[in-house]
């Protein structure tokens, strides 16, 4: 095992990763920038160095400094939590030049999803059913690209191969529309990602956001640790997660769950990953896969008593995952909110000083946050401030100790959304379970003053 770890990121998730590395006996180095000066988990660290000023391109992504920085404190591994540089290719491979173990797959692994056809062509190849359209990227003549949607059949959605996360996409109804949109996507995608290229699907309408959670070791060893329903978002931010998916067959997850694990195993795949595939009709389409360690690791981790941080680390320093498939058991429900600081219903950012943080307790609470009572949250970064996962045996015990954890909830000094958040929980078709990806957009506009 790694003596010492360097966390390149902040927030909740460098103290998260800090508690895993303590846990296991592992020292840890945190970089931080000077908006980050007086954070907890900086002062908790072992060691911490401060890397540059707030804007994030001269600090959490200034790549030089990270590295210089595993240099001088005599660090073995990187690990780069969520967002940042945690799927850069490019600083993966850097890392691994400069002598230091990336705590992620390889570049090769996180190049090959970075781009959205070659990461489709790839999970076709290995049996993971995906959404039908275009084989690989669109070709230049506009003939055959209406023959290829006639055949896809309309409502089509373009989208840039170097896009994700719902950025660089374009929904077309009609063919007289068709030819333009792609055009435009493409210019957009050029300038905004550097790779021009686009490829075509069969729009869903109306589906749900399942994704499942993976963990691959360097031995050829998979395993799936079950899915998980985020389908509670607004403009692409999740605001709500949980594990299982209310009201899909297991027979059904369990298929696609195998398929995944069995992909990871034909692909090499190392590390902990993420497979999100749209719900609709019973039927799964895969349209992404996540490189790194995702926000909603939590769900997964209470319903499957799993450490998938410590995990990553594990498997970072080639040890075999202690456990195999049939060892993994789902046990209860877990719901997990993000509370960001942010007006609850204009969703404008509310950076500043919390004058009051009072976290909720009790059983099957947990709180995953580095904020407290005097923290000052930075306008730089993320308004995201933590989260608040509970764990129950049943959706509906679930449910209940959210609606407590949130009623104990005190943040004062700043806006947050934990008043859009007790509304949801208390909303019929949210207790029911299986919305889709636009109920809260939707549910938004018949409750926003
Ligand atoms: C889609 C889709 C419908 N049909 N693809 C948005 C984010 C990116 N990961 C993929 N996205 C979508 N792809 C087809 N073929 C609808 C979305 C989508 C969405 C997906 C997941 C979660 C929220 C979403 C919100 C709007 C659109």
């Amino acid at each position: 095992m790694f003596k010492k770890i360097l966390i390149a990121n902040r927030g909740e998730i460098a103290l998260r990763i800090q508690r895993a590395c303590r846990e296991m006996g592992v020292k840890s180095v945190v970089v931080y920038s000077e908006a980050d000066r007086d954070a907890k988990y900086v002062k908790l660290a072992d060691e911490a160095v401060c890397i540059g000023p707030a804007q994030s391109a001269q600090s959490y992504l200034n790549m030089p400094a990270i590295i210089s920085t595993a240099e001088v404190t005599d660090a073995e591994a990187i690990h780069p939590g969520y967002g940042f540089l945690s799927e850069n290719a490019d600083f993966a491979e850097r890392v691994e030049k400069s002598g230091f173990v990336f705590i992620g797959p390889t570049p090769d692994a996180i190049r090959i999803m970075g781009d959205k056809v070659s990461a489709k062509q790839t999970m076709i190849k290995a049996g993971v059913p995906c959404v039908p359209g275009s084989e690989g990227a669109l070709p230049d003549d506009p003939k055959e690209i209406v023959r290829i949607a006639r055949a896809v059949g309309y409502p089509v959605i373009i989208k840039a191969a170097g896009g994700g996360g719902g950025r660089g996409m374009r929904v077309v109804h009609t063919e007289a529309a068709l030819v333009n949109a792609v055009q435009m996507t493409r210019s957009e995608a050029g300038a905004a990602f550097g790779n021009a290229a686009v490829y075509m699907e069969k729009f869903l309408e109306n589906p749900r956001h399942i994704e499942i959670q993976v963990l691959a070791d360097e031995h050829k060893n998979a395993v799936w640790l079950g899915e998980r329903d985020c389908s509670m978002q607004r403009r692409h931010q999740k605001i709500i997660e949980e594990a299982p998916a209310p009201g899909i067959p297991r027979r059904v997850i369990e298929k696609i769950g195998d398929r995944c694990a069995a992909a990871c195993k034909k692909l090499g795949y190392r590390g902990a990953g993420t497979f999100e595939f749209l719900y609709e009709n019973g039927e799964f389409y895969f349209i992404e896969m996540n490189t790194r360690v995702q926000v909603e690791h939590p769900v997964t981790e209470l319903v499957t008593g799993i450490d998938i941080v410590q995990m990553q680390i594990r498997v970072a320093a080639g040890e075999r995952l202690p456990f195999t498939q049939k060892n993994i058991q789902m046990r209860g429900h877990a719901i997990e909110i993000r509370v960001n600081a942010e007006d609850p219903y204009k969703f404008t950012p509310s950076p500043g000083r919390i004058t009051m943080w009072h976290p909720p307790g009790g059983p099957g609470v947990r709180v995953d946050s580095h904020a407290y009572t005097n923290y000052y949250v930075p306008p730089n970064y993320d308004s995201m401030i933590g989260k608040i996962i509970v764990h129950g045996d049943t959706r509906e015990q679930a449910l209940a100790r959210m609606r407590t954890a949130l009623s104990e909830t005190v943040v004062e000094g700043i806006q947050t959304n934990i008043p859009l958040h007790r509304e949801l929980m208390v909303d019929p078709k949210f207790a029911e379970g299986g919305t889709s990806i636009h109920y809260l957009e939707g549910w938004l506009g018949q409750h926003n003053r």
